[in-house]
């Protein structure tokens, strides 16, 4: 319906069973959704944009669309407030040691326990996309220093530094990190990134928070580095596999802070991802071809 509304002058099919999908798509030259299966896209004749409606597209079939011709978009900028404000109810959760509050009242214990600021940290963003660049305007009132991590470093971006994936410079940033955001792509870069080295290389009193793809952090290394106290902790939104399994050793952790793939999901989601399909659809329409979507 949000759909509909910001495109009158269109014909918009929904599909709503496999079978729907499966008449639907193959007129539609347009199509918008969380993923396409092989066979769908078998079927998809005319289709020349797949708007994918998830942040990252990690999961399609990029090759098999690119080489039938067919543009993809991603909803980056969907997950603004959302994930912005996540990311820092997850910073603050281990600055002020929520979990250590909510254990004492559940105990009907009324004792103090140490409580950190979060003023004067350092925390670095790895990836400074839309999300990335959400995560730093919400840090800005909180007096922390920051450092950005992009592909290309030399464009630099809106944190105090910006280091290269990979260099000494990251490893250096690392070693200086109290919080740790993860808020890439998972890329051939980015698969396993934050692996025992990484660990070892952290310091032991900082955070790891992931909100990007599970497999950018190397799981097994995850759980030996919580277990050798490597790490304070970590908040994750997103795991490798997921979901987590129920016998996982990730659970039992208390200083380990998981929500399930939770973090962009709110009501307001729809309407910023009807904004954006639109607008992709208002360029398609404008370009006549899927040229306006080469880049
Ligand atoms: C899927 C959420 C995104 O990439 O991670 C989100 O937009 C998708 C459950």
């Amino acid at each position: 319906d949000a759909i509909r509304d910001r495109l009158p002058d269109h014909t918009v099919a929904l599909a709503r069973t496999p079978a729907e999908e499966r008449a639907a798509i193959r007129d539609a030259r347009f199509v918008t959704g969380m993923t396409l299966e092989d066979d769908l896209l078998e079927a998809a004749d005319s289709l020349e944009v797949f708007a994918c409606a998830y942040a990252g597209t990690g999961h399609l079939p990029l090759d098999e669309l690119a080489d039938r011709g067919v543009a993809v978009t991603n909803a980056s900028g969907v997950h603004g407030p959302n994930i912005g404000e996540h990311v820092l109810g997850a910073i603050l959760y281990f600055t002020r040691r929520f979990h250590v509050g909510a254990r004492r009242q559940r105990r009907r214990e009324w004792r103090h326990y140490k409580a950190t600021e979060l003023q004067g940290s350092t925390v670095t963003v790895v990836g400074l996309g839309a999300i990335g660049q959400s995560v730093c305007d919400r840090l800005e009132p909180f007096g922390v220093d920051t450092i950005g991590v992009r592909y290309t470093p030399e464009k630099g971006g809106p944190t105090d530094e910006v280091v290269g994936f990979g260099d000494e410079a990251f490893d250096d940033a690392l070693a200086r990190t109290d919080y740790l955001v993860l808020a890439c792509p998972l890329t051939e870069t980015t698969r396993g990134l934050i692996d025992e080295e990484a660990f070892v290389t952290m310091d032991p009193e900082s955070v790891l928070i992931n909100i990007a793809r599970g497999p950018v952090v190397d799981t097994d290394a995850l759980v030996a580095a919580l277990r050798s106290n490597w790490i304070r902790g970590a908040s994750l939104d997103v795991t490798d596999p997921e979901p987590l399994p129920e016998e996982h050793p990730l659970w039992n952790f208390e200083n380990v802070q998981i929500t399930p793939h939770n973090a962009g999901h709110t009501p307001n989601y729809y309407s910023r991802l009807a904004d954006i399909v639109a607008e992709n659809v208002r360029r398609f329409d404008e370009s006549g071809s899927d040229a306006a979507f080469e880049n």
